[in-house]
């Protein structure tokens, strides 16, 4: 890798960082109504896979999937307007935190149903395997996700009918309050039960970007060629609790998420190994810094989204012809 893509990655998880600290304190001022899912420590994973993408390459996300958004190119002034129930958000601010989208940088969106993105993922990638374009798809899911059938389900189609799809599985130890290590095992037990579909599966710890981002290349590279799926499990931590609705979760040590930051933190890791001096590091922080109040600043013009608008857009235009023909 050049040092320009190097420290690309590292710019990446500062802004997912930025962004969703910035978020947090709007939360917690009042400003943004209603709760999210922060990935923070869990930047790697967004920026290292997505980082060794084409722009027309396709993402599926999940619940916690602002860092995803970011690194596929997403602007931070619609993702903040969406946060804040505000119209230039890519809802229009009627759907917030787990409604982020932008189709023409390819990200297909984030989805609250857990591991619903991968099937969506799957199709889009197999569609466009068929329309004779060399595209690939990345879905993330989480490690809840990975228990759920419709995964199995995709997997096994993904493999039988040839489908250039990634399936980036982010096992933050959790799926709310239930340990991964409990449903699974420990780390690299999601790779192993994938493997068992008959595809190449992998695991990856995440708190380094760099190798998340050398394993992903070679993957997406192989995806791509061979129209073969492929999964990869990464290990995180979820820093946060599981959503800002939770403060008061009894389920774990709270300063665990702290004290993983200090010894596994993505970001001051690839401080080390880029490397970077406390005043380079603090310079690009600082910069980026800005650049999300910025954001934040453009985003907070944008009018709120009108209640008149509610139940607008949330059926295809030809549906809700054949609705009104129907006397629904
Ligand atoms: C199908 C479905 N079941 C349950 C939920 C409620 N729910 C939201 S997030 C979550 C945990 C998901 O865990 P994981 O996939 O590991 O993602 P993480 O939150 O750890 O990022 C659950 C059970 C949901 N949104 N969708
Ligand atoms: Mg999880």
């Amino acid at each position: 890798m050049t040092p320009t893509s190097r420290l690309e990655l590292y710019e990446t998880m500062v802004r997912i960082r930025e962004l969703e600290t910035s978020v947090e304190s709007l939360h917690y001022s009042g400003r943004m109504h209603g709760s999210f899912h922060s990935s923070m420590g869990q930047e790697a994973a967004a920026a290292g896979v997505t980082g060794c993408l084409r722009p027309a390459d396709l993402v599926t996300s999940t619940h916690r999937g602002h860092g995803h958004a970011i690194a596929k190119g997403m602007s931070p002034t619609t993702i903040v307007a969406e946060l804040l129930g505000l119209q230039p958000g890519s809802s229009g601010g009627k759907g917030g935190s787990m409604h982020l989208h932008d189709i023409a940088c390819g990200f297909l969106g984030e989805n609250a149903i857990v591991a619903g993105g991968v099937p969506w993922a799957a199709g889009a990638a197999w569609a466009s395997r068929r329309l004779g374009k060399d595209l690939v798809a990345v879905s993330f899911v989480g490690d809840g996700g990975a228990a759920q059938g419709v995964l199995a389900e995709t997997l096994r189609m993904a493999r039988t009918f040839g489908t250039p799809l990634l399936v980036a599985c982010e096992n933050n130890h959790l799926a709310h309050s239930m340990p991964s290590e409990r449903t699974f095992g420990e780390p690299g037990s999601i790779a192993a039960w994938a493997a068992g579909f008959g595809m190449r599966a992998e695991y990856v710890a995440g708190d380094d970007v760099f190798a998340v981002h050398r394993l992903a290349t070679e993957m997406i590279d192989e995806v791509r060629a061979s129209g073969r799926a492929a999964f990869v499990e990464i290990e995180v931590w979820r820093v946060r609790a599981h959503s800002l609705n939770d403060p008061d979760y009894r389920y774990l040590p709270k300063d665990l998420g702290k004290s993983y930051l200090q010894t596994h933190d993505p970001i001051a890791n690839a401080e080390r190994d880029l490397p970077l001096t406390d005043a380079e590091a603090a310079t690009i922080r600082e910069r980026i810094a800005g650049e999300i109040a910025e954001a934040i600043d453009a985003a907070l013009e944008g009018q709120a989204a009108p209640a008149r608008l509610a139940t607008t857009g949330v059926y295809s235009e030809a549906f809700e012809q054949e609705g009104r023909r129907r006397g629904w």
